[in-house]
């Protein structure tokens, strides 16, 4: 594969509304942004993904767009957008932003018009569908809840939405939809923006006649996914989308594929592919979604070790010389990484985040640090429904314990405490000030309490922080082939305690070890004696057989 500057790059994502707010409406913006460019520099990263910005009435945070072509007034305005990216460029890091075109808002334009009547020119942008037997065209249950069928009065039809009602699915098959979607994306790359991310991308085809989903049983919860994704004409879309538009660009993209495999990352990212660099997978971060309390079956079970390497390991391996893979523990939609697979309380948060930084960072792949990890910030632990500002985590709610009672109040709170989006999007601790420094009016959210404690000023004044150890763990990349390009061998996939791998490139090997527990564990990995520890997050060690809780090393020799 030929070496791409994507792949030797880091990228940092920023949830604007939560980052910085830079004019006292308790909302994070864009001119927070640029307040915080320095700190981000000073990270070490070379790319921001900014979670969508663009207008929108917000019913899902701004995935739900009514102008591709503006921005949201609550971030900002045009210039100030022009300006952070002037400003970014001017200090080395590029900006990838979010397109969302599986979908749009029902405010948009385009919807406005779809649903005034069966022969307006707009209403084959959007899938409509007859009911059937004066019910819904399918059994097909929304990622939101309820029907991914919502009817409309006038023109007698329904149209589909795999989210919420406000964000009702555009017709892909419709050649000037593609023409409509290719034109915006050349509006912000002419801008000069680097590359984007792309919204559940994998759902854009959807199957031929829109039959049933086999599991009834989900009806009324996204048992959709496994019918939408990697549909029969995604290659055909990504395709033409990378010839008539981003072949055009030295910039990346990176495509959020919910339930794809290595196989389908393989035909969307591999070398002949000619569609997108790499996808976002999901299987490392849905291990505990099977057990769900709207499959009637969830327990706050961790994750097992076990489980977690083998599907790290399984596309580590199989994208190897094949593919490219992007590594990420967090993003906005994602609990806090050091709450759900390493230890946040006091006594281990420090060691845990950076033992679970390690492991990550070390991989094959382009790392994506989540606005936040850097500091070690965890779950955001509410314990009242009221603090929960997800349309996800409320509708679940309402529709599990209110309506059909089938979970009650308590274990719904311990459900959203684990799992709820609104974990990551709790605002940035930045400093111990009131509101933590985020804004100086009222927050759209609540903060996570222990902000006096954790926060970016905190990291910065204190040399052994999480921030200089990513900091370091980024250097080490930048300077690293062995890091971006080795391969991949798993050691001891069936270690409980303990995460093994090497990594080898051009005669030379990367030993990465992670104890995932809180106890002094023995381990005998054969290092030849000429080894140089690159990076651990404990002092020397006297004893090198012995792992202390949660601690990491990297070797290379
Ligand atoms: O994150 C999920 C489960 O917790 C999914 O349901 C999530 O909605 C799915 O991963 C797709 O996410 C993306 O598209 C959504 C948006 O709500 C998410 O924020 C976005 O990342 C719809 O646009
Ligand atoms: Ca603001």
């Amino acid at each position: 594969m030929k070496k791409k500057w994507w792949q030797k790059a880091v990228v940092y994502q920023v949830y604007p509304r939560s980052f910085q707010d830079s004019n006292g409406d308790g909302i994070g913006d864009l001119g927070g942004v640029l307040k915080r460019l320095p700190y981000i520099k000073k990270l070490g990263v070379d790319v921001i993904w900014l979670n969508p910005v663009y207008k929108s009435p917000d019913k899902d945070n701004g995935y739900d767009i009514s102008d591709y072509r503006s921005i949201q007034p609550k971030f900002g305005n045009m210039e100030i957008f022009d300006k952070l990216l002037r400003e970014a460029h001017r200090l080395g890091l590029k900006i990838v932003m979010d397109l969302v075109v599986n979908h749009t808002s029902d405010q948009h334009e385009w919807f406005k018009e779809s649903k005034k009547s069966k022969n307006n020119p707009y209403r084959d942008f959007y899938i409509w569908r007859d009911g059937k037997d004066g019910k819904v065209p399918n059994n097909w249950g929304s990622f939101f809840g309820g029907s991914t069928w919502d009817y409309n009065e006038s023109t007698k039809q329904y149209y589909l939405h795999l989210f919420a009602k406000g964000q009702p699915d555009l017709n892909w098959e419709n050649p000037e939809v593609r023409e409509h979607v290719w034109d915006l994306m050349r509006f912000w790359l002419d801008k000069g923006i680097d590359g984007f991310r792309m919204d559940v991308i994998n759902f854009l085809s959807k199957p031929a006649g829109f039959p049933d989903a086999p599991n009834p049983k989900q009806a009324e919860f996204a048992n959709v996914e496994p019918m939408v994704a990697d549909g029969p004409k995604l290659n055909d879309y990504l395709r033409e989308m990378n010839d008539k538009v981003l072949s055009h660009y030295d910039v990346m993209s990176v495509g959020e594929m919910p339930s794809s495999t290595p196989d389908d990352a393989i035909k969307y990212t591999g070398l002949e592919a000619k569609e997108l660099n790499m996808v976002f997978q999901f299987d490392h971060v849905t291990l505990t979604m099977n057990d769900d309390p709207r499959l009637g079956k969830w327990n706050d079970q961790p994750v097992k070790l076990v489980d977690l390497k083998r599907s790290l390991s399984k596309w580590q391996e199989a994208l190897d010389g094949k593919g490219w893979n992007s590594l990420y523990w967090n993003n906005h939609d994602r609990a806090r990484v050091v709450s759900r697979f390493g230890n946040d309380l006091p006594k281990y948060r420090i060691k845990s985040a950076e033992m679970l930084a390690t492991i990550l960072h070390m991989l094959q792949g382009t790392p994506y640090v989540y606005q936040g990890e850097e500091l070690g910030m965890t779950n955001a632990h509410f314990k009242d429904l009221k603090d929960y500002q997800d349309i996800e985590s409320l509708e679940a709610y309402h529709q599990l314990v209110d309506r059909e009672k089938l979970v009650d109040h308590d274990t719904m709170m311990r459900y959203l405490a684990t799992e709820s989006r609104d974990n990551a999007r709790t605002p940035m601790q930045w400093d111990d000030s009131k509101n933590s420094g985020f804004t100086e009016g009222t927050p759209w959210m609540k903060l996570n309490e222990n902000y006096s404690e954790i926060n970016a000023k905190n990291e910065l004044n204190n040399q052994d922080s999480i921030f200089y150890y990513y900091q370091r763990l980024i250097d080490l990349r930048h300077n690293s082939d062995l890091i971006v390009y080795g391969n991949y061998v798993e050691l001891d996939p069936d270690d409980e305690e303990v995460f093994a791998y090497k990594r080898n490139y051009e005669g030379k090997t990367l030993l990465v070890m992670g104890n995932f527990t809180d106890k002094n564990v023995v381990r005998n990995y054969d290092v030849p004696e000429n080894k140089q520890l690159l990076i651990s997050n404990y002092d020397k060690d006297k004893n090198l057989k012995e792992l202390r809780p949660y601690e990491t090393r990297v070797y290379e020799y």
